[in-house]
């Protein structure tokens, strides 16, 4: 079965979708710009896993060669994880990239576009990109929001990081009609903290409900991704005053060194992760793991 002439499906993967199996799409720019090796490939292989081990396949995305491939092997993903010129890759990037061959990795917009492609509706990632601080100077908003606003699949989340602007982020979301659903929450979810100070449109308490909305949507034809946030495990968290001071500080580096434009997000977690001394790294880590087990169990139900 050629899905598309531009993609290479993994058999395991492609088995799956031809028997309408559960199946969770994973990003890869988490790989190469989210996390420094070693822990990046550690990360990789355990969410991998832990997928598995919730009875869903995995399907991590990327671009190696010029090639879409959903799901990779280990040595893929190794590559990922080592290479200097494995670039991130968003929507804008995606033809460029393509067309010259080169090797990317997928934010969770071009996750979504090749995870749709391959007709795959459920993705688990650790934080989406959204509206920036002070993005009313610099219009940073993330290609993300506009992907949500368009592509059918559902992306699994902790919730907005508090690098960004969570309240004008939520905004965003609305006015491009996604639905934003807590899990087990009515607030929020902001990352490294369980609370936001910002409320959730709807608080849904199963994987199984969250499926049945799922369908609803798209049999209803309202196009567009859902957007499921998850709540970092309470044992994990990490202290909201420390966060907000290593995200305000990381802030102001990132502003003295001029970092704009696709640097910023990368910039801002690995910044944030020096002043925590790892602990940010950490929690992001587990928080990823929650994930993908979540998004597992809804990709259970969503398969029946
Ligand atoms: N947030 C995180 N970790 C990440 C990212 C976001 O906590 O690794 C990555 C994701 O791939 C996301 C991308 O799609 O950054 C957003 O980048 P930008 O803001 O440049 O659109
Ligand atoms: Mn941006």
């Amino acid at each position: 079965m050629k899905l598309n002439d531009f993609i290479d499906i993994h058999p395991e993967v492609e088995n799956a979708i031809e028997n309408k199996e559960p199946i969770v799409a994973l990003e890869s720019t988490i790989i190469s710009h989210g996390m420094p090796y070693p822990k990046n490939v550690e990360t990789a292989f355990m969410v991998e896993e832990t997928v598995r081990s919730n009875k869903a396949i995995p399907a991590t995305i990327a671009i190696i060669n010029g090639r879409l491939k959903v799901g990779l092997t280990n040595k893929e993903i190794e590559f990922l994880a080592t290479n200097e010129e494995v670039k991130k890759v968003s929507r804008r990037d995606l033809p460029i990239t393509i067309a010259q061959k080169l090797s990317g990795s997928t934010t969770v917009a071009s996750t979504m576009i090749i995870a749709s492609l391959a007709r795959i509706a459920i993705f688990a990632t650790g934080g989406i990109g959204g509206v920036h601080r002070g993005a009313e100077n610099s219009m940073d908003i993330s290609a993300d929001l506009e992907e949500l606003a368009k592509t059918n699949v559902c992306v699994v989340c902790a919730g907005p990081k508090a690098i960004l602007d969570i309240g004008l982020t939520l905004q965003y979301l609305e006015t491009k009609g996604v639905p934003v659903i807590g899990y087990k929450t009515s607030e929020l979810p902001a990352f490294y903290s369980s609370e936001s100070g910002f409320d959730v449109d709807y608080k849904i308490d199963s994987a199984l409900e969250i499926a049945e909305i799922l369908k609803t949507k798209w049999n209803l034809l309202i196009d567009g991704g859902v957007l499921v946030a998850n709540p970092i495990p309470i044992a994990f968290e990490l202290e909201t005053s420390i966060m907000d001071e290593a995200i305000r500080q990381a802030i102001i580096d990132a502003d003295n060194e001029n970092i704009t434009g696709k640097e910023i997000t990368p910039y801002l977690l690995s910044k944030v992760n020096e002043i925590t001394q790892g602990k940010s790294l950490e929690a992001n880590i587990k928080l990823i793991q929650n994930n993908a087990a979540l998004a597992a169990k809804i990709a259970l139900h969503y398969s029946k």
